[in-house]
């Protein structure tokens, strides 16, 4: 008797530790992502700080059952981790790196490079000008050799430059490009692979499918090559929409950047459920307005779930087609709670981009693929 109740009870743990936020005794089996898919690619997700400090042990749990590599969201970007000149604040960025080991993981340092959340000092002298190309050289070099000697040998990856291509295919007029011209990628992959030899080099970036954009990344892959410069993969960020990019463009992007040489990996997934600006009518009318761009205040219909969730499995399974070529997917956050898409492009919205609801609780095609046998 005594038995069979601890054999129901068995039972509804293992079910309940299956597809939701609950950590399983033995994760790697059957059941969680990494479970089924990890001998595929790596399966990552993107952490703050809260996480790896714990504070936030629904999110942890998530983490630590279904995926087997993180990528810091924010604390190692240039405003973040070096805010002044002689200051670097490692206390978040060494917290994500000793988390991911703790937990076995594959650990993806990002990003060296960016104009965008960049240390307001790096790009300028004391009187607000820009500075002179060889102080800049100085400054990145310093900055790199920093950060990735740091973490030498215990970062897998590094996303080395971030964001430098416009759809068109020519360089985003940012800082580094205004001072250094083309030259600042070349340099800044070159000082990362001094830092730590071992360490992947990645070049990441948004809207990848865009065929002007796709032939710029592939001509800047081919130059650093052709200089015998390292780098492994290109990300493709995969900030996704209802409608946009379409898979065909999508494979089509994998295939082209497979074909320059590099591996690929989808950096940043996540898929917004909510209209884009262009999409709402009558901006005359500022409630309706309003409302028609934050239509699911309360919940997510049924009718766009479904949509949703097919359009992810479908990219999951894209994903997986190419497993030869694809080396990591990582979604961009834990739970739809956690997401930078509430706050963009437009601030304040309820958005539901991620694999787990504001419950913690697995979307119903990642408890799809869950049940999958890992020889898929
Ligand atoms: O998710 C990040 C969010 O918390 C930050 O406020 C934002 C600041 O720019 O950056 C977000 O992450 C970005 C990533 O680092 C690079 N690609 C675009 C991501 C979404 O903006």
């Amino acid at each position: 008797m005594k038995r069979g109740i601890i054999t129901n009870l068995l039972v509804v743990v293992i079910f309940f530790t299956g597809c939701i936020g609950v950590p399983s005794s033995d994760s790697n089996t059957g059941n969680t992502l990494k479970g089924v898919f990890g001998d595929k690619f790596l399966i990552g997700v993107a952490v703050n700080d809260n996480q790896v400090r714990g504070k936030d042990s629904l999110s942890v749990n998530i983490i630590q059952q279904h995926f087997n590599s993180i990528v810091a969201e924010n604390c190692m970007k240039s405003a973040l981790i070096h805010p002044e000149e002689n200051r670097y604040d490692f206390e978040a960025p060494d917290a994500f790196v000793s988390f991911g080991e703790k937990n076995g993981m594959a650990i993806i340092g990002h990003c060296l490079i960016w104009h965008s959340q960049l240390a307001p000092w790096f790009c300028v002298d004391d009187k607000g000008d820009k500075v002179s190309p060889e102080v800049l050289k100085k400054r990145m070099k310093e900055h790199i050799y920093t950060i990735v000697g740091r973490y030498k040998g215990r970062i897998k990856g590094w996303d080395v430059v971030n964001e430098a291509i416009l759809e068109d295919g020519s360089y985003r007029k940012s800082p580094f490009y205004e001072i250094l011209g083309e030259e600042f990628i070349p340099l800044a992959f070159q000082y990362a692979h001094e830092a730590d030899p071992d360490a992947e080099l990645y070049y990441n970036d948004y809207g990848m499918d865009i065929p002007g954009r796709q032939e710029g990344v592939i001509r800047l892959v081919n130059q650093l090559k052709a200089r015998g410069l390292r780098i492994d993969a290109v990300g493709m960020q995969g900030h996704m929409g209802m409608t946009y990019p379409t898979l065909e463009n999508f494979e089509k992007s994998m295939l082209a950047f497979s074909s320059a040489g590099v591996k690929v990996m989808i950096t940043e997934w996540d898929m917004s459920a909510l209209p884009s600006q262009s999409q709402t009518a009558n901006i005359s009318d500022t409630v309706s307005y309003r409302k028609s761009l934050n239509p699911y205040q309360d919940i997510l219909p049924d009718s766009v779930s479904s949509v949703w969730n097919a359009r992810m499995k479908s990219f999951f399974e894209l994903f997986l087609k190419h497993k030869d070529i694809v080396t990591r997917v990582t979604v961009w956050g834990v739970s739809d709670g956690n997401s930078w898409k509430n706050n963009f492009p437009i601030r304040g919205r309820k958005d539901y981009p991620l694999l787990f609801d504001r419950n913690y609780q697995a979307k119903p095609f990642v408890k799809e693929l869950c049940t999958l046998s890992s020889d898929k």
